[in-house]
């Protein structure tokens, strides 16, 4: 499995064949100069290499002497498995032995309180306890993701999980058999104003990714219970933390899509941010690199005399946050007459062409609830503003005065106004696309 001809197909293959964990691979492909390929298919980028190439690198290398006498040791053995994989990939060609018997996670569903994965014909392969919390997911295609991360022809499935005896929500790798590779809770390391976050955080959203290298990780999104603070991190396959954003609000939202299309997909996410006075915010993240916490790092000054409250969300030695973009949509701007108690921005839909960020704000003593979709081009323009029907039903003089078919540019422009870009010290407009630019 793993093994064409004279390739290894996949990073763990490569691993298994050299006797190495995958993070090692990786690592000495980088400081080594371990000789991997990469190819470009619908599925991804492909880690390969070749065998002969391994084995004469293996001969020459000698970086690390003990190691390196081990390894000419070991390549004794190295051949007889190198013979014994073309065994088996000729016994695979000739139908000897049958792949694929063995059935695939491909799909999940509830029962009871049991998240059960399913094959592709829904027959139950394995299972696991489920918290009231993913029970009530509309959607648990969010907190469990299916990906054949070692090209084995098996899904390995990475999900939410909850420890109920200790109350603690947690991200794991699953095998295609339903073993557990590993699990991991929200790291006591994180510490915000001081105060070390335990374990009041839930999962709320569990992806595969694919970094620029090839390398597949994990990505997921945690909600804390009772700070409304939200946190975006990244496991490697091995289940090491590689990279944490701490963000100063709840994250509602978050899609992975290649926004700029060149073949990496990004993080994009939304939610609102405390420090903000609960402004709406959505972000951009590169999946090869993000870490620190999400701007601002003072109180603005429209706020100030809000500085006693807001003052809870400012770091004594502020991270500040490596993402690509981050917008606020300004709250004062927006619609003064509004006076919204709660806002909130979702992902609704990303692609390499365009963001969708729906602004949904909350009157709650009127029990009124205003969305504006918002369109922004893939480079962070606002091409288009759309008021959805809860904005028609709110706001019919704001509508009549606006909403005409050809006056939609001047809501696009009066809300284009209150669009913030961070431009790493401060805020700056964001630009309003012209009809046809991007
Ligand atoms: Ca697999
Ligand atoms: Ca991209």
């Amino acid at each position: 499995m793993g093994t064409e001809g004279e390739y290894l197909i996949g990073i763990k293959a490569i691993a298994q064949y050299l006797d190495l964990s995958v993070r090692s691979v990786y690592r000495w492909e980088k400081e080594y100069g371990l000789p991997l390929h990469r190819t470009s298919g619908a599925k991804g980028t492909r880690v390969l290499a070749l065998k002969e190439e391994l084995d004469q690198w293996l001969v020459n290398f000698d970086g690390a002497s003990s190691r390196n006498s081990l390894l000419k040791n070991t390549l004794w053995i190295l051949s007889f498995m190198v013979i014994l994989i073309g065994l088996i990939a000729a016994l695979l060609l000739l139908g000897v032995i049958k792949l694929g018997q063995e059935p695939s996670p491909t799909h999940v569903k509830i029962r009871d309180n049991l998240i059960v994965i399913t094959d592709e014909q829904g027959d139950e392969i394995w299972l696991f306890a489920a918290s009231s919390y993913s029970i009530a997911q509309k959607n648990l295609t969010s907190i469990i993701d299916f990906r054949d991360i070692d090209d084995d022809g098996f899904n390995e499935v990475a999900a939410a999980t909850y420890d109920i005896s200790r109350d603690q929500f947690r991200v794991t790798l699953f095998d295609n058999d339903g073993t557990r590779l590993w699990d991991r809770r929200m790291s006591s390391e994180i510490s915000f104003n001081g105060i070390k976050l335990r374990s009041f955080f839930l999962t709320a959203h569990v992806k595969f990714a694919q970094r620029s290298n090839g390398e597949t990780v994990i990505l997921s999104r945690w909600n804390h219970r009772e700070r409304f603070l939200g946190v975006i991190v990244c496991h490697d396959i091995e289940g090491e933390l590689t990279n944490s954003y701490l963000h100063k609000g709840n994250v509602s939202s978050m899609k992975l899509c290649d926004l700029d299309a060149d073949g990496e997909e990004e993080i994009v996410f939304a939610g609102t941010n405390n420090l903000l006075n609960g402004e709406g915010v959505f972000g951009i993240l590169s999946i090869d690199d993000f870490n620190g916490i999400s701007p601002p790092y003072k109180v603005e000054p429209e706020y100030e005399d809000l500085s006693n409250k807001l003052i809870n969300y400012i770091e004594d030695k502020p991270d500040p946050g490596i993402q690509k973009a981050y917008f606020r949509f300004k709250k004062l701007i927006i619609m003064p007459e509004l006076m919204p108690e709660y806002i909130v921005a979702r992902v609704i839909y990303a692609d390499s062409a365009s963001m969708h960020i729906r602004l949904a704000q909350w009157r709650i003593s009127k029990n009124e609830t205003l969305a504006i979709d918002h369109v922004f081009s893939s480079s962070g323009h606002l091409k288009a503003v759309l008021p959805t029907p809860s904005a028609e039903k709110i706001l019919p003089g704001f509508l009549n005065s606006y909403g005409a078919e050809n006056s939609l540019d001047e809501i696009k422009e009066l809300c284009g106004r209150s669009v913030l870009r961070w431009s790493g010290a401060g805020w700056e407009p964001v630009q309003i696309a012209m009809e046809g630019e991007e």
